[in-house]
């Protein structure tokens, strides 16, 4: 396995945005994540706020992508199969000028077109519909292969819950995507260890991350395999470039990453999986995040 660690990658490349400023934007977003939710009275949070830092490092560094021309047929194509974090994805295409960071406010509304699960068919930039968990890198394998077949650059991305890996479709897309050698498809698992529940026990549930070494398991199904903390957009940026250039299989980055991140009172606590923060709790994450900024602004 090819581990990236803070440090190891290179820092701020010529021509690519600034760390700085990823890990600003990644700020951002979890501050519009917190208030989005919030204000629907209803969404997750704990997946939002993990897979925060690989999206903003895929459309802020990563992604070829025209906001104007969301149907480019030549733009890199990102799946985020856990769609239950879909108001991480539209606060990032906000950010990234595909719909008015206003339009954040009507989240999870009816007629809405930012609904709890990403819709294709309602919101131009999303390159596929998802929310039944285990069905996103199938779609993903058909886009790698149809770029191939088409003889297009574009690069197919598709975002992994480690609690979704318990899903047996995500095996089958895994065994045809090795098979068919597919070099332009990267899978990133947002391994947080944390999903929605337990296994049951007779004394309750357990709390035991949800699958034991994806790195491991996607190998031997044929992948090339990078770890990254998921976290750094140092480290990301790294196993990005790695997964983007490999050539003959395809690339599963296994992303360390912590539920809830950058808000200490939800860090590691199950119960923030789909909780809404009360008018205090957003105060008191809010603080955080502006104790977060001044850090960075002062560094
Ligand atoms: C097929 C299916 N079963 C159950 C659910 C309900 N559900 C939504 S999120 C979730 C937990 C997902 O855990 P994980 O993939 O680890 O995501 P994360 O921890 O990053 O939020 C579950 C069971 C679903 N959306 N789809």
């Amino acid at each position: 396995m090819t581990m990236t660690e803070p440090g190891v990658s290179p820092a701020d490349v010529a021509g690519r945005p600034a760390l700085a400023d990823l890990r600003r934007r990644s700020i951002e977003v979890r501050r519009l994540i917190l208030q989005s939710i919030h204000t629907a009275g209803a969404g997750h949070i704990g997946g939002p706020l993990s897979v925060t830092d690989l999206l903003v490092n895929l459309y802020f560094d990563r992604m070829d992508i025209d906001p104007e021309r969301p149907d480019w047929p030549e733009r890199d194509r990102l799946i985020l199969s856990k769609g239950h974090s879909s108001i991480a994805l539209y606060a990032v295409l906000a950010l990234r000028g595909f719909l008015p960071i206003a339009e954040l406010a009507t989240f999870d509304a009816a007629n809405s077109r930012l609904q709890g699960h990403p819709d294709m068919t309602a919101l131009p930039g999303l390159d596929m519909s998802t929310g039944s968990l285990g069905q996103g890198l199938s779609p993903g394998v058909g886009m790698a292969l149809g770029a191939r077949l088409r003889g297009a650059p574009f690069h197919t991305w598709v975002i992994l819950g480690d609690g979704e890996l318990q899903e047996g479709q995500i095996w089958e897309a895994a065994f045809v995507a090795a098979r068919y050698r597919l070099g332009n498809l990267t899978a990133i698992v947002d391994y947080n260890g944390l999903p929605q529940f337990g296994w049951p026990r007779a004394d309750g549930f357990t709390r035991e991350a949800p699958i034991e070494d994806p790195g491991g398991k996607f190998r031997a199904f044929g992948w090339n395999v990078v770890e990254c903390d998921g976290h750094d957009h140092a480290a990301i940026r790294a196993a990005f470039d790695l997964a983007e250039t490999h050539v003959g299989q395809p690339t599963c980055v296994v992303a360390r990453t912590v539920k809830g991140k950058g808000v200490s009172f939800m860090e590691g606590d199950y119960l923030w999986h789909a909780k809404v923060p009360t008018a205090d709790d957003l105060a008191r994450a809010l603080a955080e995040l502006d104790t977060l900024s001044a850090a960075e602004e002062r560094s």
